[in-house]
């Protein structure tokens, strides 16, 4: 939980200033010159959670250990962290929902892009070497069944959650650390949260068995999870901010190939 959280006052000034004119970036100098602790200053520039919904989902919390059934697929739960709000499953994807993924994702991979918050376009990335690709959400009946069985298993809608993407690693190709989530000081990240507002989770899902490297690395903890065909790392970030310690990275990928299927979610719909 926050220290001191943002209040409705602070939100109402933000708004205020926004009808005005003023910049995210600029407000943000304003409030920590005002005194305000940074994560409450964050928090009054995002839209405040939906009435009987907390702001992320809630991944560590004390519900569903060992085995999960989820709609009759069992779903294992091999490690749970509080900071960062981290669980590891095993048995999330079968080996043949992973192929199959693989075999629908393979003839439309192209050089990853990112966002660039500047501009809110995408671009190929010098820290992302990875090829991949997009689904739409709900694009085939294996998405949809997928999608369907993250919201269930971490409670937060379909509707609220980004198509599927995959990437594919090569030897050498790496993600560099970075957060998921859209710093809210970048001019072009209030663009980017119109259609569905913050990223608050993300569950990365492993398609294959790499031969040597490739481990989704949490610098800031010294977590290294290890790719293995049909587990999921799943993490959440209630606040688009650092101190989550949801710093994030790809480690290069050794020998062979590593495969992974990400899933993004958001604060709201995002259509
Ligand atoms: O492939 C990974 O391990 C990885 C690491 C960091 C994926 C992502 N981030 C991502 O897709 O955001
Ligand atoms: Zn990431």
């Amino acid at each position: 939980m926050p220290q001191q959280p943002a209040t409705d006052e602070l939100r109402r000034w933000v708004a205020d200033q926004r009808r005005a004119g003023q910049a995210d970036a600029e407000l943000l100098s304003a409030m920590r010159a005002g005194g305000w602790p940074d994560e409450a200053a964050r928090q009054a520039l995002q839209p405040p959670p939906a009435p009987g919904r907390s702001s992320a989902p809630a991944l560590a919390g004390p519900q569903g250990a060992g085995c999960i059934d989820v709609d009759g697929h069992a779903v294992t739960v091999l490690c749970r962290l509080r900071k960062p709000d981290l669980v590891v499953l095993g048995g999330l994807l079968s080996a043949h929902e992973c192929e199959s993924l693989i075999a629908l994702a393979r003839p439309r991979l192209a050089r990853s892009e990112t966002v660039d918050t500047r501009t809110g376009a995408s671009e190929v990335n010098a820290a992302r070497t990875s090829d991949g690709m997009f689904f739409q959400r709900g694009e085939n009946p294996l998405c949809q069944r997928l999608e369907q069985r993250i919201a269930r298993l971490l409670d937060w809608p379909v509707d609220h959650g980004e198509g599927l993407q995959v990437l594919r690693y090569r030897p050498g190709a790496e993600y560099k650390p970075h957060y998921d989530y859209f710093d809210p000081t970048h001019p072009g990240t209030p663009a980017v949260l119109r259609r569905g507002g913050q990223r608050v989770a993300t569950v990365v899902m492993y398609l294959n068995t790499p031969a040597r490297g490739g481990a989704t690395v949490f610098p800031d903890v010294g977590l290294e999870v290890q790719p293995v065909q049909g587990h999921a790392v799943c993490f959440g970030y209630a606040a688009p901010d650092p101190a989550t310690l949801s710093l994030h990275g790809g480690a290069p990928i050794i020998d062979g190939e590593k495969w992974v299927a990400t899933k993004w979610l958001r604060e709201r719909r995002f259509d």
